[in-house]
C-alpha cells in the first residue's frame, strides 16, 4: 500500500486535529526508523494508520471485539480508549485491504504496549506518545532518550503512563504491565 493512498483514506475517518497528529506519528515513526534501522516505509505507513478506528462508536469497536476470534474478549472491561488499536488493526486489513502482519501488531499495541515488542511495535508506541504535539509530564525527558535508546525511552513511556493512570485510580490493563515489566528485566 503507497502512503498517498493510507492518507486518503484515514483523513474522512478522523477530525482535522486527530489526522494531523497521525501525520506527525508517521513522521516521528520514519525519524524512529532511520535511527534505529526499520524499514522507514512501513514505520511511516503504520504511523498514518494507527488511529484509523479512533472515531468509530463504542457499540461498533465493543462489537468487532466480541465477534473477533483473534482479539482478546477481557478488552470489554477496560476504558473504551483500549479498543481503537485492535479494532483499528481489523479494520485496516478488512476495509483497506492492508495485509502486513508487523503493521497489525504495531496498530494493535499502540496504546498498551506489550511484553516482547518488536522493533516496528516499539517504534509506534513511542512515536504516538512523542510527537512533537504531545504535552504530556515527562515527554521532554523521554523525546531526550529517544535520540539513541529505543527500549529505555518505551521503558520511560510506559512508567509514565502508568503512573498517569494509577494518579487517577484508572485500571491499567495486563499488556501495558507486561510491556512495562519485560523492560525492566530487560534492565532499562
Ligand atoms: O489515540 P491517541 O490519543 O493518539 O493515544 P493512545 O492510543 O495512546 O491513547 C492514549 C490514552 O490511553 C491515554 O488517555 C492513556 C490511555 N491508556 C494507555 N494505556 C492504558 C490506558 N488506559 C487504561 N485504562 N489502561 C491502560 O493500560
Ligand atoms: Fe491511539
Ligand atoms: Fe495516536
Ligand atoms: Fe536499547
Amino acid at each position: 500500500m503507497n502512503i498517498e493512498f493510507a492518507m486518503e483514506k484515514v483523513k474522512p475517518q478522523l477530525t482535522k486535529e486527530r489526522y494531523a497528529h497521525s501525520i506527525r506519528v508517521a513522521e516521528t515513526a520514519k525519524k524512529l526508523a532511520h535511527r534505529f534501522g526499520e524499514d522507514v516505509s512501513r514505520a511511516e505507513l503504520a504511523g498514518v494508520l494507527h488511529d484509523y478506528a479512533k472515531y468509530r462508536s463504542k457499540e461498533e469497536l465493543a462489537r468487532w471485539i466480541k465477534t473477533s476470534s483473534v482479539l482478546p474478549k477481557d478488552l470489554l472491561h477496560y476504558h473504551h480508549e483500549l479498543w481503537h488499536g485492535p479494532v483499528g488493526a481489523l479494520l485496516i486489513e478488512s476495509e483497506l485491504g492492508l495485509k502486513d502482519k508487523e503493521i497489525h501488531g504495531a496498530i494493535r499495541y499502540h496504546t498498551t504496549g506489550k511484553a516482547n515488542m518488536s522493533k516496528l511495535e516499539m517504534i509506534i508506541f513511542l512515536a504516538d506518545y512523542i510527537e512533537p504535539g504531545r504535552k504530556f509530564p515527562g515527554v521532554d525527558e523521554v523525546r531526550k532518550i529517544a535520540e539513541n535508546d529505543l527500549h529505555k525511552a518505551c521503558w520511560m513511556a510506559l512508567a509514565n503512563t502508568i503512573r498517569f493512570l494509577i494518579g487517577k485510580q484508572a485500571t491499567v490493563y495486563p499488556d501495558t504491565l507486561y510491556a512495562y515489566n519485560d523492560l525492566t528485566r530487560l534492565g532499562y
